[in-house]
């Protein structure tokens, strides 16, 4: 199926990957993912990470961030199991239960994110790292797990490659690559035309999605769904894949319903079930 995915690059192809439940199935065999952000003045962040996460499917989703986000995040969505997160210590149980982690979203890079992000690197459960958990990484390069998925934007990528994000852009498939190379993991580096990239693997570019889509939060819907699709079964290279098909055809059907210009990552959330339910 992850060759179906690269000829056809549509939202059909999803049919091969997101197979309808089984009359019996149970929450627990829809994976539970722990989203881990969301640090002072970046709790919307992790929220929308969450959220994505369960509009894409997946079962259980914890979510660990700052005590004060912990009110607003289970007022606005219920679903989600909210813990506030003190200090790293905090994490080891949420850490164990879990299927995937998604680590970054609205981190931030002090001592509290940081914390946070160098308890998860090297534990047992699969990761996707984005946004702040990148900027981390980038401060510290080192081989990842293969199956690890890195979602940087191209500023972001220009950081884990210590160049700039003209040089990134100016070879997007070099750049891919070149993350693949140093990190030994597969990479999705966002923007228009998204790359997937893993290591001995061909790349994909993601043929959706749209200028609209260019507002902040956007990415931190990616990182959920991506984890999602891990946690309910798809292997790292074909989450990424399907994950940016997924998330990119979202936001062309809100797109399509209201126009690119307004465009709210919130908005993407009724398409995604929708596609996710091919
Ligand atoms: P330039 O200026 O071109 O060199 P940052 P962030 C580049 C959280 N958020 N094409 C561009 O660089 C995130 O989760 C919280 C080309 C741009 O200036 C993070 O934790 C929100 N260049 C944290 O904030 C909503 C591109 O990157 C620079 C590009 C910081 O994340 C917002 C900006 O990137 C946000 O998600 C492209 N397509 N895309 C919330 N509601 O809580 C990006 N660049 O400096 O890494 O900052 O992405 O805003
Ligand atoms: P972030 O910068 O982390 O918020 O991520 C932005 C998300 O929106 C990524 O998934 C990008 O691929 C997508 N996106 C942003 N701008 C565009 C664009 N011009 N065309 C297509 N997708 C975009
Ligand atoms: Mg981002």
């Amino acid at each position: 199926p992850g060759e179906a995915i690269a000829e056809a690059l549509d939202a059909r192809a999803l049919a091969g990957f997101l197979r309808p439940r089984g009359r019996n199935s149970h929450k627990g065999e829809s994976g539970r993912v722990l989203c881990v952000g969301g640090d002072h003045g970046k709790g919307g962040a992790v929220l929308l990470c969450a959220g994505a996460a369960l509009r894409t499917g997946a079962g259980l989703v914890d979510v660990a961030t700052r005590a004060a986000h912990v009110p607003a995040l289970l007022a606005r969505r219920p679903e989600a199991m909210a813990h506030a997160m003190e200090s790293a210590r905090e994490l080891a149980g949420l850490h164990a239960a879990a299927d995937v982690v998604a680590v970054g979203p609205g981190l931030g890079q002090d001592a509290w994110g940081s914390e946070l992000f160098a308890a998860l690197v090297d534990g047992d459960a699969p990761l996707v790292i984005d946004a702040d958990a990148l900027n981390l990484l980038a401060a510290a390069p080192r081989t990842l797990r293969v199956d690890t998925v890195l979602t940087p934007h191209p500023g972001e990528a220009a950081r884990l490659l210590s160049t700039s994000t003209v040089d990134v852009q100016g070879d997007r498939r070099a750049a891919a690559a070149a993350l693949c190379e140093r990190y030994g993991c597969v990479v999705v580096l966002k923007g228009a035309g998204t790359v997937v990239a893993a290591p001995g693997r061909r790349p994909r570019i993601i043929d959706a999605g749209n200028p609209g889509m260019a507002v902040g939060g956007m990415g931190d819907v990616l990182t959920g769904v991506i984890a999602a699709l891990r946690a309910q079964g798809l292997d790292a290279f074909d989450a990424a894949c399907c994950g940016a098909l997924l998330h990119g055809a979202a936001g062309d059907a809100a797109a399509r319903d209201g126009g690119e210009r307004g465009l709210l990552p919130s908005d993407l959330f009724a398409p995604l079930r929708r596609l996710a339910n091919p």
